[in-house]
């Protein structure tokens, strides 16, 4: 029988990713440029957020926004409505964001002249858990209609998320939805976590999410 060779492409594509990402983690710290990667399932509040930080933060530091979608420039179209420099990602099908798309998005960026970029992540609680962006800090939301059950299905992305943000509160009142259980299995599966409650419709909530994320900022201008 002839030899068969064996290439194991996973681990190879990880290993590319992951070093392409150090690489733009390492070019936007020199740069003192900090990059958060936000992820969530469609629909749970990522541009909602977005907008709700831009609102908070515009007025301290300029930001921008890359925004990666299947298709469609909707929620960059939104970002650059509130005066914020956005770029659309059509990702053509890919599920969610790796470093070589972010490099993309990143060019036609004045990095240098930026304090922070978000990226809002594809709509998805698998994929993009598994791949570096070159971010500094990575964030999750979590919608309460989505249930609280997520940390046990999806224990990657709340594994890799150094903030977990449980948004659209305003509907606790109608599930049956246990912030409590989610906080406790999210913090099993990642210590560190930090957990904030929010609703994008009202506000609630904001402040103290903002605050998280101009503390990380100003930690690593710092730096
Ligand atoms: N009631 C309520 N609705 C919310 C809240 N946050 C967001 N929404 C609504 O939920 C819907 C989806 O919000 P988006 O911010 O577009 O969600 P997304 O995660 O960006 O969605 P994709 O980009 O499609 O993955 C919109 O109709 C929002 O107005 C909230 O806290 N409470
Ligand atoms: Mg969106």
């Amino acid at each position: 029988m002839e030899d068969i060779r064996l290439i194991e492409i996973k681990e190879a594509i990880l290993s590319e990713n992951k070093h392409l990402a150090d690489e733009i983690r390492h070019c936007l710290t020199r740069d003192k440029t900090f990059m958060l990667n936000l992820m969530s399932s469609p629909g749970s509040g990522k541009t909602s957020l977005i907008l709700r930080t831009i609102e908070k933060l515009k007025g301290e530091f300029r930001i921008a926004v890359i925004e990666a979608d299947i298709d469609s420039m909707v929620d960059a179209e939104k970002v650059a409505a509130r005066g914020v420099r956005a770029v659309q990602l059509r990702t053509g099908g890919f599920c969610h964001v790796d470093a070589r798309m972010v490099e993309k998005g990143l060019k036609p960026l004045d990095v240098k002249e930026l304090d922070l970029v978000i990226i809002e992540n594809v709509g998805n609680l698998v994929c993009p858990a598994g791949s570096d962006t070159g971010a500094h800090k990575n964030a999750m939301i979590l919608s309460v209609p989505e249930g609280d059950d997520k940390p046990l299905k999806y224990p990657r992305m709340f594994q890799v998320s150094d903030a977990l943000v449980v948004n659209k509160i305003d509907y606790l009142h109608a599930a049956d939805f246990s912030v409590q259980a989610v906080k406790q299995q999210a913090m099993f599966l990642n210590p560190d976590v930090v957990v904030f409650e929010t609703c994008c419709r009202t506000g609630e909530g904001i402040d103290s999410w903002s605050h998280w994320l101009e503390t990380q900022l100003l930690d690593f201008l710092a730096c």
